[in-house]
């Protein structure tokens, strides 16, 4: 590490302890706890809802329903169809009907369940390909297409069509969902959330209560991991927090326990798809149109945002000329699937690897030749109609290839496998491309308030939310490289829509891209100001150099005047020493209604070789190694980046592998605790080695570094295809079904069964 890259500002606080979350902020006296009553079936009308007993257990204070809802009982982020608290129907199990406020959580608890409800239960969808037979889409059909598919196929040498499908994925953050709603004078109210969102929080808030949204004020400390689970979906408990405490005239604190957590939030999307890809002999991708259904839950949340970057990212890091994909945002009676990593850029990458897979065992070719030969190039386009710029796809395929040895590793690997039976090794290259920026425009802007304080400390506010992905460090970073100031002399403040209003949520990789810029330039004006100021104050010609670094400023190579003297001139002379800034992404546009524009800042790329060993007799496996040539953009925070790295490897690994929801007929969740849903630990997760591509400079990154959080997750489909390739070998003669998680189960079945007795997702 260079010695100015400064390690996590949470480290130390986080190994003692004694970093603060929600649930560690002492409480108000008389502060209430609120409950959760949700629904017990997934698709029913309401007839009869009785809290007559629940209320008279003593220290219930109140029951809330929907009707007690001063403003629009609607939580809904893009489309407004999610209610806060059900009304008359219910649609999906784990729905909210009520909210229970008690003296104590525990009391809370009882009381709910002694309320009675009797539905009339009503048929329970939970698959996207039945909801698309029904028609039941949340929005019209999305197509992004180029080039023309019609005319290609006979063109092609081979044309290969296949099903592929894969599972949600639990969040698992280690902080699960919270709010603390305090009431302030009037009718304001002060709303402490583990959010992504203040923003949204403070927009869902002001609708629901019907108050103005100068009257909330969100503060966000630190979440205990958010991976896009705390984007939309922290919104709800922040509001029904608020809405009891406004209603009560009391702080109220709602954290949901992890069961409850696990049942009433929505995951990453699971996708089913069917595709198909023509290729010629020589391995050339020709053309690729794949029918994509996503299953989005009950309601919309981000769905149509996460299909958007599906389509986007549904080529991956290849060039093919002919492409025509139609996703389906299919609605089930699940609860609303959400953002997660990646944010459905990884389903669509599986679905294009998944393609590649299928006419390399046409071709019997590695697949990995296939993927070398149709790589993104420089000046191409993207489907999307983006220009291909500053693309190291081929540089980074090229390093990995040369420094982890491809060709050996390849030759070796074979040598095993045929000198060992039961065990089978296997492997794959994960090439990735990942577009920085909202896909949707306006997101993508940030802004930043910095203050100067008398002792010449600096406070800085952003909108960014610190998750644990070190963006705070960042910023921080990016204030002492303009001030050219120690780490102490710097503090990065709660993220408050009192000081940062208008945000969007800390996601898309690009919090620390538009949060640091905005700091960046608020700074750069201080630092200005402070320069001339300097220079006046040491009556500076022209011709002399002055310079402000190591808390000092310098004129001509001499020290003249320490920060703090400089700062308290400031205050002599009545010079402001606060700065805001806004920062918005230049050039980035996107017109809707062709599908066509120029939506990322730039892309991410890199390659990635995953090895994996099947036990052929057991079904079990192990993950080998990573090994990965990374584009980090000029990383200025290399230990930071290579845990986001590793941390997002490891989540996209596990959702290959281990991680497998699974919902009952009756849309309740199965895999509800940590005794049923597995991730992986440390253990299991391999060992890895992941290294810095130097690439050129990136001026729409942050100190021209690259966006770091979500691109490596998707190396982790390599997973997939080296247990894949494993299992082949030890029974080449089966077409196994293109259904991820890869779990042992999956992989013993895949070996030792008929084919097709491994069973559908949802
Ligand atoms: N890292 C940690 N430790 N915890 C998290 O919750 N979220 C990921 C990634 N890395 C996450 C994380 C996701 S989904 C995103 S979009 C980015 O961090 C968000 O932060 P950034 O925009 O500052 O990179
Ligand atoms: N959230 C969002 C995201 O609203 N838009 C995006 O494009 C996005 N991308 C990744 C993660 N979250
Ligand atoms: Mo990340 S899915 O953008 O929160």
């Amino acid at each position: 590490m260079n010695h100015k890259e400064h390690k996590h500002f949470d480290a130390e606080g986080h190994v003692t302890g004694a970093s603060i979350f929600l649930d560690d902020i002492p409480v108000p006296e008389g502060t209430l706890y609120a409950v959760v009553y949700y629904a017990p079936v997934a698709h029913a009308t309401i007839r009869r809802f009785e809290v007559h007993q629940a209320l008279s257990l003593s220290g219930v204070i109140a029951i809330l329903t929907a009707t007690d809802i001063p403003g629009e009982n609607q939580i809904g982020g893009i489309i407004p169809d999610e209610p806060l608290l059900a009304e008359d129907d219910i649609h999906y199990w784990g729905q909210p009907l009520a909210l229970v406020v008690a003296t104590a959580p525990h009391i809370a608890r009882e009381a709910a369940k002694l309320i009675q409800v009797s539905f009339d239960e009503l048929p329970v969808i939970t698959n996207s390909r039945v909801a698309a037979e029904k028609g039941d889409f949340i929005i019209p059909p999305r197509t992004i297409e180029c080039g023309n598919i019609e005319t290609i196929w006979e063109q092609c040498d081979f044309i290969i069509s296949d099903t592929v499908e894969n599972g949600a994925q639990e969040h698992l953050y280690l902080e699960t969902q919270g709010a603390l709603a305090i009431p302030l004078e009037g009718r304001s109210l002060r709303i402490i959330s583990s959010t992504q969102a203040p923003t949204a929080v403070q927009r869902t808030v002001s609708k629901v209560l019907n108050l103005p949204m100068h009257y909330i004020e969100v503060d966000v400390v630190r979440l205990g991991g958010g991976f896009g689970g705390k984007e939309d979906q922290a919104t709800p408990w922040a509001v029904l927090a608020g809405l009891a405490a406004q209603a009560l005239h009391k702080p109220v604190k709602l954290i949901l326990p992890r069961q409850e957590d696990m049942r009433l939030t929505g995951k990453r999307h699971p996708y089913s798809s069917d595709f198909t890809i023509g290729i010629t002999r020589e391995g050339k991708i020709l053309a690729f149109e794949a029918k994509i259904y996503q299953n989005a839950g009950a309601a919309a949340d981000l769905s149509p945002a996460v299909l958007d970057r599906t389509l986007f990212h549904a080529t991956n890091a290849y060039y093919i000329p002919n492409v025509h994909i139609t996703g389906y945002s299919c609605r089930t009676n699940l609860p609303p699937n959400t953002a997660f990593r990646g944010f459905g850029g990884p389903q669509g990458m599986f679905i294009i690897e998944a393609a590649i897979h299928r006419a390399a065992e046409k071709l019997g070719v590695p697949a990995f030749k296939i993927q070398q030969a149709n790589l993104l190039h420089e000046g191409a386009e993207f489907p999307y109609g983006q220009k291909v710029e500053r693309c190291v796809a081929r540089d980074t395929w090229k390093q990995a290839q040369e420094q982890f040895e491809l060709e050996t590793l390849s030759q070796q690997i074979e040598a095993w496998n045929t000198q060992n039976h039961w065990i089978k090794k296997g492997f794959a290259v994960m090439p990735i491309c990942f577009g920085i920026s909202f896909t949707n425009t306006m997101m993508n802007q940030a802004s930043a308030l910095v203050h100067i304080y008398s002792d010449g400390s600096v406070g800085v506010s952003t909108g960014a939310v610190e998750m644990g992905q070190g963006v705070n460090t960042k910023i921080a970073q990016t204030v002492m490289t303009v001030f050219k100031l120690p780490a102490h002399r710097v503090i990065i403040h709660s993220t408050n829509t009192t000081r940062a209003a208008n945000t969007s949520p800390t996601a898309a990789s690009a919090g620390a891209d538009l949060n640091g810029k905005a700091a960046e330039q608020a700074c750069e004006a201080l630092f200005q100001r402070l320069s001339n100021l300097a220079r006046t104050t040491l009556n500076a010609n022209l011709n002399d150099t002055l310079a402000i670094y190591d808390e000092t400023v310098w004129l001509n190579g001499k020290s003249m005047l320490s920060w703090e003297a400089l700062i308290q001139q400031a205050m002599v002379q009545r010079i402001k020493l606060t700065e805001q800034a806004h920062y918005s992404t230049p050039r980035i546009h996107f017109d809707k209604t062709t599908m066509k524009g120029s939506p990322f800042a730039y892309h991410v790329y890199g390659t990635a070789i995953i090895q994996a060993t099947v036990d052929c007799l057991r079904g079990t496996y192990t993950i080998n190694s990573v090994q990965a040539i990374h584009d980090y953009g000029k990383s200025f925070n290399h230990l930071i980046d290579l845990g986001q790295a590793e941390g997002a490897i490891a989540q996209g690994i596990g959702w290959m592998t281990m991680e497998e929801v699974i919902y009952g007929e009756n849309g309740k969740l199965l895999t509800d605790a940590l005794s049923t849903y597995k991730v992986p630990d440390i253990g299991f997760t391999p060992p890895m080695d992941v290294r810095f591509f130097e690439g050129p400079e990136n001026p729409a990154g942050l100190m021209n570094s690259k966006a770091v959080g979500e691109p490596p997750f998707m190396y982790g489909i390599g997973a997939f295809f080296a247990i894949l390739n494993g299992i082949k070998s030890f029974r080449a003669d089966s077409h196994y079904p293109l259904k991820a998680p890869l779990t042992p189960e999956y992989v013993f079945m895949a070996l030792h069964n008929p084919i097709g007795a491994v069973t559908k997702h949802q």
